[in-house]
């Protein structure tokens, strides 16, 4: 069976050593949920620190525990204080983490640590290669081990590597701060898949691969090398039947059963029945916003005073990551602002901030996700926030608000929230009051979207997506760069055109039959190409197709009533021999071109020796006469802005040779040549071509095909020649009968 392994820093178990016997006991993370239930369909193994360091047990007792954990398919690594140190509170969280959530101030460059982060995330992939086959699927996660995918992908080009962020992927604008930028990113590139949970995420992620690379990016995916790598967005879910299911449960329990925190909260309410409990939890970390969510609640109780004694935030913050120095600064400013907020408006009867730095078992953690009225979810940034999904989980009623910021990956998602801007204090303040007033009929509208939402793609849903998609990514890898093609092979492919009894070849024009000139309006076809066409297309049983971006009235001027077919605008309109117009293949309108005219006109005017060509329906801009190095830098800065112009037509960017061409999208060569096929038969197919765009042209046809690629590059067709002249040599032998 093949195994799946699931790498990530921490194993999601604690060991227990301190009774007779050593336990482990899972930890019930949403991650972990979501691993079990796509362990039926393979063979788990766990690879992640165990969370105990080197040194910390005897080398007996640590054997042992390796035994325990093995026997329950965890792999543990052995990681020392220093590995800890610069590793994981170091580079991972004082340079990664700040810089990921927009931090920037706190970010800290240290080489030491970056050294460290290295070393360690080499021993993860060491781990992964000494347990895995060429055949298994590796799923790393986090922004801990962002250089093991190459590490491992360089020793195993075969293996299935998945890798998915859960943090924020910033703009590249706060990426490019990075010094180890490069390497970063190199290292995320091992994966065949990587996921995030928004599409801004993924955006910012392919705008810095392209910024900073210069690799080619076609929507969701890059060309890197000889590979094709995809992106895709996976919002992470709950597990939502297990919050709902215990919030249903504590509801049908007996009092006495109650746990404590219910049984106090439910007498709270009962002596101060118009009460609204607030509630808010979260790890203590400055991604989280909870100084201005705190500033919030002062503001709001300024300025609302008919609220004073009637509403109580249930602050939660969890104990995290206190060996980093900001972790701990902020812990006394929060202590600091609740005290001050306490003393301010509490009374005798009333305390507005029931604050606790310590974690709850799950039990309690729904009753008060249940208990509450609203959650205050504002953070500054997070790549999701599970715990806005879970309060709303645990509304079996359909009662409850939930208050989102908008900077949280959640809030995407959940439209029926009330998002916030969390930096608008008075903002975050109306909003409370909204929540406060609003009626029941609105909570169970707004909830009824948000549970069928989280109930239908749930943590087990996102797994098994994942790796679906990893498996399609992983499968039928393209093959990249065709074989030169050798004499031996010339003559073979001459052999099975004589041979064959009907033949078709799609032949694309610029770059394939001609060099590329300054002016394209200068590389019409010489005397020589045009004899060999005419002697072509002449031959018995033989179909010749110039299938070409180029317009039709270019064409039209060059090849008047010549006996071969024509398609043009990389497909939107064919002509065949003997016919006098031209058909239309696709439908399609080309009112976008308003929008995109200026953003080329733009580039153009800021890069000389650039030019805008406008098709029937594209949009085209040459760079082909300025600076080579400012015009592949302008292409990759224009591919961007376009990328997010576009997102929302259904648009195209092609790359050509030296121009940018944007079209609709669904048209290309691949598809036009198609229906030549469609209702003959042909023992011989033959498809040239030199760019990008002639690549739809080689995945369409069968796999017979001779298809040849122009020029040294990676593509999808089976043979290459160096440039456009061993094309005509080719031709020509083909023609001479
Ligand atoms: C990272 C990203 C992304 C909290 N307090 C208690 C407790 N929790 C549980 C919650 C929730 C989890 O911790 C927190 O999850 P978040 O999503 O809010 O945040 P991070 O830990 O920062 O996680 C984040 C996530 O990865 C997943 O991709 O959403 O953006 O930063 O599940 O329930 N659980 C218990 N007691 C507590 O006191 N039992």
């Amino acid at each position: 069976m093949q195994k799946l392994l699931i790498v990530s820093n921490r194993l999601p178990v604690n060991v227990d050593t301190t009774g007779d016997e050593i336990r482990i006991i899972p930890s019930v993370g949403g991650l972990a949920t979501g691993m079990s239930s796509v362990s039926g369909s393979y063979r788990n193994l766990w690879i992640g620190w165990s969370g105990l360091t080197k040194g910390q047990t005897d080398e007996k007792t640590e054997k042992a525990i390796e035994k325990e954990l093995i026997a329950e398919n965890y792999l543990p690594l052995h990681l020392t204080q220093e590995d800890l140190d610069g590793f994981y509170f170091g580079f991972s969280n004082r340079t990664i983490w700040p810089l990921f959530h927009y931090f920037t101030q706190y970010v800290q460059y240290d080489d030491n640590d970056w050294e460290t982060y290295q070393r360690v995330n080499r021993i993860y992939a060491d781990a992964i290669l000494s347990a895995a086959c060429d055949e298994d699927m590796i799923w790393i996660h986090d922004y801990q081990l962002m250089l093991v995918p190459q590490m491992v992908k360089e020793q195993k080009p075969d293996m299935k590597i998945g890798f998915f962020l859960h943090i924020p992927f910033p703009s590249f604008e706060i990426f490019r701060i990075l010094p180890w930028r490069k390497e970063i990113i190199e290292g995320l590139l091992g994966a065949d898949l990587l996921g995030f949970h928004t599409f801004d995420y993924q955006r910012h992620f392919l705008s810095t691969v392209r910024r900073l690379l210069g690799l080619e990016v076609n929507f969701n995916e890059i060309t890197y090398g000889h590979r094709i790598i995809k992106t895709d967005i996976f919002p992470m879910g709950i597990d939502y039947e297990k919050f709902h299911g215990a919030a249903l449960e504590q509801k049908a329990r007996a009092v006495k059963d109650k746990t404590k925190v219910q049984q106090e909260m439910e007498k709270y309410i009962l002596t101060n029945p118009e009460i609204k409990l607030v509630i808010s939890i979260d790890r203590l970390d400055y991604s989280k916003g909870i100084e201005k969510r705190l500033q919030a609640i002062d503001y709001f109780l300024d300025h609302h005073p008919e609220y004073l004694e009637k509403i109580t935030l249930i602050m939660i913050t969890v104990p995290s990551r206190s060996e980093v120095p900001q972790y701990k600064q902020m812990k006394s400013e929060v202590d600091e602002l609740v005290g001050r907020i306490n003393g301010k408006f509490g009374t005798i009867n009333w305390t507005p901030i029931w604050y606790f730095y310590r974690s709850f078992p799950f039990e309690e953690l729904v009753d008060l996700y249940s208990t509450s009225d609203i959650a205050l979810v504002t953070p500054n940034r997070d790549g999701m926030n599970l715990v806005a999904k879970e309060f709303v989980a645990t509304k079996t009623d359909k009662k409850g608000v939930l208050i989102l910021s908008e900077m949280a990956g959640a809030a995407r998602e959940m439209a029926e929230a009330i998002l916030v801007n969390p930096n608008n204090m008075k903002e975050l303040s109306d909003a409370i009051l909204t929540a406060c007033e609003m009626g029941v009929e609105e909570m169970i509208l707004r909830n009824t979207q948000l549970q069928d939402r989280l109930q239908r793609y749930d943590v087990k849903k996102w797994a098994s997506e994942f790796l679906k998609a990893l498996t399609k990514a992983t499968d039928n890898r393209p093959v990249l760069g065709g074989t030169k093609i050798t004499p031996q092979v010339e003559t073979e492919i001459i052999s099975q055109y004589r041979k064959a009894d009907t033949r078709i070849l799609f032949l694309d024009y610029d770059g394939t039959l001609v060099g590329f000139k300054n002016n394209p309006m200068k590389a019409s076809p010489d005397e020589e190409l045009m004899q060999t066409l005419e002697a072509l297309a002449s031959q018995a049983n033989t179909e010749l197709v110039l299938i070409s971006g180029r317009d039709k009235e270019t064409f039209d001027q060059w090849f008047p009533g010549k006996p071969f077919s024509m398609v043009t605008e990389h497909g939107v309109w064919s002509k065949k021999p003997g016919q006098e117009e031209w058909k239309l293949l696709e439908y399609i309108s080309s009112d976008w071109k308003m929008l995109v005219r200026p953003v080329l006109e733009f580039f153009a005017d800021r890069t000389p020796g650039t030019f805008i060509e406008e098709k029937n329906y594209s949009l085209v801009w040459h760079y082909r006469n300025t600076d080579q190095e400012l015009g592949l830098q302008r292409a990759i800065e224009l591919k961007d802005e376009l990328n997010s112009l576009l997102s929302n037509f259904n648009l195209e960017i092609m790359e050509g040779n030296k121009v940018i061409e944007v079209k609709n999208s669904g048209i290309n060569k691949g598809k036009a040549a198609a229906r030549f096929l469609r209702n003959k038969e042909y023992g011989f197919i033959l498809a040239a071509g030199d760019d990008w765009t002639d690549e739809y042209l080689f995945q369409e046809l069968p796999n017979e095909t001779i298809s040849i690629k122009i020029g040294a590059a990676k593509t999808r067709a089976r043979y290459s020649y160096a440039d456009f002249r061993n094309m005509r040599n080719l031709l020509n032998q083909l023609a001479t009968e």
